[in-house]
């Protein structure tokens, strides 16, 4: 990671660190608010005292400042010249217009360089620190799932079975949830991000459940898609496909091909089965310290995988006014193949 943060300050004097991922990463400051500026032979950290000891304690590389009232930018500004800062790198994803207007404005004679997404790829890459805290994070999703397992059953409403999966993700250890737990159900399930609602589940719904936590910083994600009470011939099919193309995917995953490669493995089998209108998102995404992150696995992603990425293999069908199905599964990618760090079971699952 540094090595390759040396290589963008050959092009810059310095790069500062705005979002809350990027802080967490490059400085190990978890608070989320603050800046951090790194350049060759300097690491400052400037933070609101708020959050002053929590930076000094997680950040022991860095110069921690402390600033008050309005004085963040007159801050930076003096340590900018104190090392003869002249080009300054920046996260432009991630600033509003104002407040690079301000940045501008206030840190004078400086130069701003856009870094686009440069020091996110950076994160593409997992240590193995990393992916033993991400799987962590999935198997704790995986001893949720297997918890609520049992309550799912006719009657029983979608918003119960995702406060279940929370509490019990919590439980485990997790800090918090990755995203907003979504569990649908019957016609509803035919949205891929449908909104957990009172509806009570019935005799022949599926239920999607797409859920992750949060363990020490790092995200998981998982999806499973269960049955109440019965499967009809349409439902077993559609089921079977999608199980068919997230196989297809994580057999097709592996270091060296490009993220629209397994993208097309998947997808080719559910188009093949004539449900290719029915998927409209996504193979997969990276996740890390954020949840939807870099590499995608989308039709269109060129980006090459390499050993120690972490990413989703989540096909799904979806027919309007019928239901749904997506099966997802987090994953580090291997040489040869990959580590699947999901274990739920994923034939199909009758409740009830
Ligand atoms: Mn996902």
């Amino acid at each position: 990671m540094w090595r390759k943060l040396n290589d963008i300050l050959k092009e810059v004097d310095a790069v500062m660190i705005t979002s809350a991922p990027n802080l967490r990463y490059f400085s190990g400051f978890a608070g989320g608010e603050g800046v951090c500026v790194i350049g060759s032979g300097f690491k400052f950290l400037f933070v609101d005292s708020r959050y002053t000891v929590a930076a000094v304690n997680e950040a022991p590389d860095f110069e921690v400042i402390e600033f008050r009232g309005g004085k963040l930018c007159d801050e930076i500004n003096s340590r900018l010249k104190s090392r003869s800062v002249t080009k300054l790198g920046f996260e432009n994803g991630e600033l509003t217009v104002l407040e690079y207007d301000v940045y501008r404005e206030r840190l004078s004679g400086i130069e701003f360089v856009g870094l686009g997404s440069r020091l996110t790829e950076l994160r593409m890459i997992k240590t193995n620190a990393e992916i033993e805290l991400m799987k962590t994070a999935e198997g704790i999703g995986d001893a949720a799932f297997s918890e609520v397992l049992p309550m799912i059953k006719a009657g029983v409403a979608e918003c119960e079975i995702a406060a279940e999966l929370e509490y019990r993700m919590r439980r485990h250890g997790a800090d918090k949830t990755s995203f907003d737990t979504i569990v649908v159900s019957g016609i509803k399930s035919s949205m891929p991000h449908g909104i957990p609602s009172g509806k009570r589940l019935e005799c022949g719904d599926f239920v999607t459940m797409d859920f992750g936590c949060v363990y020490k910083g790092y995200c998981s994600d998982m999806t499973r898609t269960v049955i109440i009470e019965k499967a009809d011939e349409e439902q077993i099919n559609i089921y079977n496909t999608v199980l068919s193309a997230q196989l297809k995917g994580l057999e097709t995953i592996k270091a060296g091909i490009k993220g629209k490669d397994a993208d097309r493995a998947a997808r080719d089998i559910i188009s093949g089965a004539g449900y290719g209108r029915c998927f409209g998102h996504s193979l997969g995404h990276g996740v890390g310290l954020v949840i939807h992150e870099l590499p995608n696995l989308s039709p269109a992603s060129e980006i090459t995988l390499c050993e120690n990425m972490i990413v989703t293999c989540e096909p799904g069908i979806y027919v309007e006014g019928f239901g749904g199905v997506r099966i997802e599964d987090m994953v580090a990618v291997t040489r040869n193949g990959v580590e699947n760090l999901a274990s739920s079971p994923k034939e199909l699952i009758i409740c009830g």
